[in-house]
């Protein structure tokens, strides 16, 4: 089995290094890899699956092709966990749960679960993730929801200013205990953009993929192996 996992890509514009990386990266990969992970905050903010804007047509173009070739799971994010099922079909993702186990021993999330000491932000999360909040934000209109979405982000980046640099990072207790339950022995996750290859003990690695900021992050599995990868944003994808 050859997977490939990416995760906090955070594109916005269908022109950015970043874009044009990640369209590059899925037409090499789709025909080298069987299957693809995107665990999370694909998108800088996804406002809904009527959305018409250029990066929606250009992704949903982009994820088509790939589908075409291998198989592609789409994980919610924190900023993007309303890709729901039209989103999917149009494009041939399969949306799967935050935690999720493509094998026994492989635990899969985006990680803001992880995230336990910050506890304003679990309680945000929730409201958010819950039905009636989202039934009332998608009546309004694509523009109210871009103004939404904004006005989110300019508070989530004026409250994390203020937060001590642990308080966001994944919490050790939460790691091990979500790890136990599920019987795991490796777990890959994105969310605090602090890429690392963790080796917890000789039975348990946890991979933390990083953010598509100064370069492109990637986890290569072939067979039981997983290899954490940056590359360039500046050049060609795979080249
Ligand atoms: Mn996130």
């Amino acid at each position: 089995m050859h997977r490939l996992f990416i995760s906090d890509l955070h594109l916005d514009d269908p022109s950015s290094p970043q874009f044009l990386r990640f369209d590059e990266c899925l037409a090499v990969e789709a025909s080298v890899v069987d299957e693809i992970y995107i665990l999370g905050d694909l998108v800088e903010m996804w406002i809904g699956d009527d959305d018409d804007g250029p990066l929606a047509s250009a992704l949903m173009d982009s994820l088509t092709r790939t589908t075409a070739q291998c198989s592609v799971f789409l994980m919610h994010g924190n900023r993007d966990f309303l890709f729901k099922e039209p989103f999917a079909e149009r494009t041939g993702v399969r949306l799967i749960e935050d935690m999720y186990q493509p094998d026994a021993d492989l635990l899969l999330c985006h990680g803001d679960l992880l995230c336990t000491d910050d506890t304003e932000y679990q309680t945000l999360r929730k409201q958010l993730r819950g039905d009636q909040w989202q039934h009332e934000f998608l009546a309004q209109s694509l523009a109210e929801r871009r103004a939404f979405g904004a006005d989110l982000r300019r508070r989530s980046q004026q409250e994390n200013a203020n937060k001590a640099e642990s308080i966001m990072d994944a919490n050790s207790t939460a790691i091990a205990r979500t790890m136990s339950e599920y019987s795991a022995q490796t777990l890959i996750h994105g969310h605090t953009h602090r890429p690392e290859l963790d080796n917890i003990s000789e039975q348990r690695q946890r991979i933390v993929l990083g953010a598509w900021e100064r370069c492109g992050w990637l986890c290569r599995q072939q067979t039981t192996q997983f290899e954490l990868q940056c590359f360039s944003l500046a050049r060609h994808y795979g080249t």
